[in-house]
């Protein structure tokens, strides 16, 4: 199994994911334990995997990617190799649990699963194949500094700012980009064209598919991990990403001195709150290993040390107060209760409903 390393800042993006792939020292011992952990790419902390072989002796592959749907065909394919995958609760992780590829958790293993929010871990409905790893929104990106050079009133807690076309318009010469998802972008779109982002109607669908070609002269880009670098470095103004990824362009625009900033958005009008779980397999070459791994991360010093890091939100309450202060009491990683109110969670759709989903999303990538 190739081996990589992605300790998030250093290595950066999800380009990043398939070509930065450095050789590791795991597996040369005879008879040493492996474990194979496939994730999202800049989404834990530099030292986790560290720590973790050295407390346990199981060497770590960790490979990593940036989108659902790579998972999920290597997954499907069978023999992926993985004893752990952290796909989005719904509809990924829910319909592959569906589809019986998951082990069920031997909870006896994972004595800190005590440590997870009851109340949050009642959001999915997978909990016996599952736990939640992180959680957050999907929202705007934006720099600052840029936006407001280019229009004074620029609508900043509004997806206006990339949904309409006079709108975004403004900052085509500076950079936009959108994740490459269907399932992400059209119930976005649904939802702020005054739809049921989910209810499953094609002239609705129509409708967010000639707003986004509409739109698609202003975008420079779909990508679903590129943005991070690229808005810490100013090579484009506005994305529509995940929290936790436009906090660390943030902070590494910060670190590197940047006369601009960084902002980011839960947008006014609503948007999605999603939970990614981490999951074990049915086919896993080291389930033992895998549940050592799950009981490991939810330790509340582990996981704190992540969302440190990552900055998205965990599922460990006692995680919170061993956080640095700043992303314990950001409300933009930790929603209140009235922000929670206008978000809304993903939610499955019918299988032939989603097809037609999915062939408006390469029409708009493509413009054809
Ligand atoms: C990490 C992105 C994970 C969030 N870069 C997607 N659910």
């Amino acid at each position: 199994m190739r081996q990589s390393r992605n300790h998030g800042r250093a290595i950066g993006t999800g380009l990043a994911a398939t070509a930065l792939c450095v050789v590791g020292m795991a597996g040369t011992t005879a008879g040493a334990q492996e474990l194979n952990v496939f994730n999202w790419s800049d989404y834990i902390a530099e030292d986790t995997i560290e720590r973790f072989e050295e407390e346990t002796g199981i060497s770590v592959n960790y490979d990593v990617y940036d989108s659902n749907s790579v998972v999920e065909a290597r997954l499907m394919a069978g023999a992926a190799g993985y004893d752990i995958v952290v796909p989005t609760a719904v509809p990924y992780f829910q319909r592959q649990v569906d589809a019986g590829i998951y082990q069920e958790l031997d909870r006896d293993l994972i004595p800190n699963l005590d440590n997870l929010d009851a109340s949050l871990m009642d959001r999915v409905d997978t909990q016996d194949y599952g736990v939640i790893y992180m959680w957050g929104t999907n929202g705007i990106g934006y720099n600052r500094e840029a936006v407001l050079e280019r229009m004074q009133d620029a609508p900043l807690t509004s997806l206006d700012l990339i949904f309409d076309p006079e709108v975004v318009a403004n900052f085509a010469d500076c950079g936009v980009s959108m994740l490459d998802d269907a399932a992400e972008i059209i119930p976005m779109m649904l939802n702020y064209l005054g739809h049921d982002p989910y209810g499953e109607d094609l002239d609705a669908l129509q409708q967010a598919e000639d707003r986004l070609m509409e739109l698609r002269e202003h975008v420079r880009y779909f990508h679903s991990s590129q943005y991070i670098n690229d808005l810490a470095n100013g090579e484009i103004c506005l994305a529509i990403g995940w929290s936790g990824d436009v906090f660390q362009a943030r902070d590494r625009a910060a670190e590197a001195e940047q006369d601009f900033t960084i902002g980011y958005t839960i947008p006014e009008e609503g948007t999605v709150l999603w939970f990614d779980m981490m999951g074990i397999p049915a086919d896993a070459p080291n389930p033992e290993a895998a549940h050592e791994f799950i009981n490991f991360i939810l330790q509340p010093e582990i996981i704190a040390d992540i969302t440190n890091y990552v900055v998205y939100a965990n599922a460990v309450p006692a995680s919170r107060d061993l956080m640095d202060p700043e992303i314990s009491s950001d409300p933009s990683v930790f929603p209140p209760q009235e922000v929670q109110d206008r978000l809304f969670s993903a939610q499955s759709v019918d299988p032939s409903y989603e097809r037609a989903r999915t062939r408006t999303w390469t029409r708009v990538r493509t413009g054809q």
